[in-house]
């Protein structure tokens, strides 16, 4: 019998690994498949079926045959059905969809493309790099003073916001952002590592297709 979910992504990707990271602090195990973006599987035939933008993750809902596209969306679904991290009031949710827009606005480009450009899979302009880290630093220095005198980004507890924005800051070491040089952002990462059901992206993405 199949996990209730099914997270389709790849390990080395950002937004695979939020979906990933959300199931594992609900305690909900999931059934993975393996999508080698390599060979262009995500935009064949199968892919498209559950992710119609031809990207990871796609998160498959085997309770109601729901196919999901889009990290933070795919947070709100995980929080409305499985009734955690989603906020306390309608303002809380509210906030955290702020925050996860600002996410995708501000912070994963710079972050992700910097991480891309460090690690040899994409190439860029030097001065488009500059700008990426230009960019990346700003944000991260908003998320230091946003973060001053709070626990989590919205209200009293961790919220999908939080989750949403770890799994874009989990790489900025990566892309050669000084997390550290940032206390209240440093302090937070340290908060969220502790949480439980917390995993790094090795121990929650396979290379390979696995069931729960
Ligand atoms: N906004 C999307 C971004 C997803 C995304 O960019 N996924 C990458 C892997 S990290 C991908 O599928 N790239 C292949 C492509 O876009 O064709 C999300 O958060 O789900």
């Amino acid at each position: 019998m199949p996990a209730r979910f099914t997270l389709h992504g790849i390990f080395l990707s950002g937004p695979v690994y939020k979906v990933a990271l959300m199931l594992s602090l609900a305690g909900e195990p999931f059934d993975y498949v393996h999508v080698a973006l390599r060979e262009g599987a995500h935009k064949a035939p199968a892919h498209l079926a559950v992710n119609r933008f031809g990207q990871v993750p796609a998160l498959v809902d085997n309770s109601n045959g729901n196919s999901l596209a889009q990290s933070a969306s795919i947070l709100e679904y995980l929080a409305d059905k499985l009734g955690r991290f989603g906020g306390a009031t309608l303002m809380e949710r509210i906030r955290a969809r702020e925050w996860m827009f600002w996410e995708f606005d501000r912070l994963a480009g710079p972050i992700y493309r910097s991480r891309a450009a460090a690690l040899g899979f994409r190439q860029f302009d030097p001065a488009v790099l500059a700008q990426y880290r230009t960019e990346g630093e700003a944000a991260l220095a908003t998320l230091q003073s946003m973060l001053a005198g709070r626990d989590w980004l919205v209200g009293e507890a961790v919220t999908i916001a939080d989750i949403d924005l770890y799994g874009v800051i989990h790489y900025a070491r990566e892309g050669g952002f000084d997390i550290d040089a940032l206390p209240e952002l440093a302090a937070w990462e340290k908060r969220f590592k502790a949480l439980p059901g917390f995993a790094e992206p090795e121990a929650l993405l396979p290379k390979e297709s696995r069931t729960a």
